[in-house]
């Protein structure tokens, strides 16, 4: 059977429970993923004087082929862009700026150093989004940044973040559509502190300082990125999750929720509802922790499509950023976005193809019997057929045909690096 035959039969099956397949496709074409661009080199980025990855995160493995020049990860992006379904946006980091050879100090990058970054998402139809890097710097070795002691550190960092959000506004206006800027700080300590406050208060003064620069929101939101612990920061997050909860909510900024930063059994899924009762917009980041904040590349697992299904079933789909975060190095990079951003997408489908409306009927009638039998029955209605039409339908390979284009690029392109 032809692909557009199971799809029929698909939609038939679909159709008995209410659910307009075909609209289901347009509304999923207009929901952009957020591609980290930073799978793509181990989050090393382009500065002049690189210093190695700290911050109390790591890249593992040493898969050839990784991209050392802005050509050849934009290259590798757009390969990976070529085998995902749908028109989506890139993340960048303060570290991907292209200064020529020249030591530009981060706080004092500007939009000419992401001109190149603008041009290309304009020639491939891309939103951009930002984050300022506030780890892999001398000024950041001991894991302290806008919390730091030392002012004059406290200042260099203030003044990054501030340059961070024009450089977001400028994207923001460049390509029409408002970059996201998130601002995510390393700060904590290994062992048990003896003053929790005093860095959470200066973290406060500092992000009081970020924001009472003007940025125009229609170019750009910021965001502020919590966690739970760091290598090196087991016992003390400055930036813990109730901090920028709050933050957040009394500042008018969005909470972003890494789905690596929670306690093991804590999920975000069943955050989401809690977060949109109280604010317009969530952003996430959307990760695969094993174990512990280990970023492994999203698998179509219960947890990411349940965090589908809280952003489907509450009509929410322009009100959470969906962002990606996850950086393997043991396997093809290009693989990893793809594989990861295919599953992000999927799991908005399969959440799509679900009698939503009906289900929170039952819960509401105290039908648990029929809710359970249906939510398990549905598992194995014919989402794949969906999937598939789909990926023809956007002109992308279907199923796994995409890993032949990755293994010939590998050769034609990664391992002549
Ligand atoms: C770290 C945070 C943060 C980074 C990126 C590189 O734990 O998740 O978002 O992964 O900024
Ligand atoms: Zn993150």
């Amino acid at each position: 059977m032809s692909i557009q035959e199971n799809y029929e039969l698909a939609k038939k099956a679909y159709e008995k429970w209410g659910i307009n397949v075909d609209e289901v496709i347009e509304k999923l074409k207009n929901v952009p993923i957020s591609i980290h661009c930073w799978q793509g080199d181990d989050i090393g980025g382009f500065e002049v004087n690189q210093k190695e990855l700290s911050g109390g995160i790591s890249v593992t493995g040493n898969y050839p082929g990784k991209a050392s020049t802005p050509e050849e990860l934009r290259a590798d992006l757009e390969k990976a862009l070529s085998l995902i379904p749908g028109k989506h946006r890139v993340n960048l980091h303060a570290i991907y700026a292209e200064t020529n050879g020249e030591v530009v100090e981060r706080d004092q990058l500007e939009p000419k150093h992401f001109e190149n970054w603008v041009k290309w998402a304009k020639e491939n139809g891309l939103g951009l989004d930002y984050n300022p890097t506030l780890f892999s710097h001398p000024k950041a070795d001991d894991g302290l940044t806008l919390s730091h002691p030392n002012e004059e550190f406290r200042e260099f960092w203030i003044n990054h973040c501030i340059g961070s959000r024009k450089i977001g506004e400028y994207f923001g206006k460049e390509l029409g559509t408002p970059a996201l800027t998130n601002i995510w700080i390393p700060d904590g300590y290994k062992d048990i502190p003896s003053d929790r406050l005093t860095p959470r208060k200066r973290l406060k003064e500092s992000l009081d300082k970020i924001f009472a620069v003007e940025v125009d929101e229609k170019y750009n939101l910021d965001a502020v990125e919590s966690k739970v612990f760091g290598l090196g920061s087991e016992s003390y997050v400055v930036g813990s999750h109730e901090f920028y909860l709050n933050y957040a909510m009394k500042n008018d900024k969005l909470c972003l929720l890494d789905t690596g930063h929670y306690h093991p059994t804590e999920t975000v899924s069943n955050k989401i509802s809690s977060m949109l009762l109280f604010s317009e917009k969530l952003a996430l980041h959307v990760s695969r922790p094993v174990r512990w904040d280990s970023d492994h590349v999203v698998i179509l697992d219960d947890e990411l499509k349940e965090i589908a299904l809280e952003i489907v079933r509450n009509d929410a789909l322009d009100r959470v950023i969906i962002g990606l975060d996850f950086f393997d190095a043991s396997i093809n990079r290009v693989a990893a976005w793809t594989i990861g951003t295919r599953n992000m997408i999927k799991a908005l489908l399969s959440a799509m193809l679900v009698p939503n409306e009906y289900l929170k009927q039952l819960q509401e009638e105290g039908n648990f019997t029929e809710r359970l039998a249906l939510m398990e029955e549905f598992k194995t209605y014919p989402f794949g057929a969906v999937w598939d039409y789909y990926c023809e339908k956007m002109g992308v390979p279907v199923k796994e045909s995409w890993l032949e284009e990755v293994k010939a690029y590998e050769q034609e392109v990664l391992l002549k690096r």
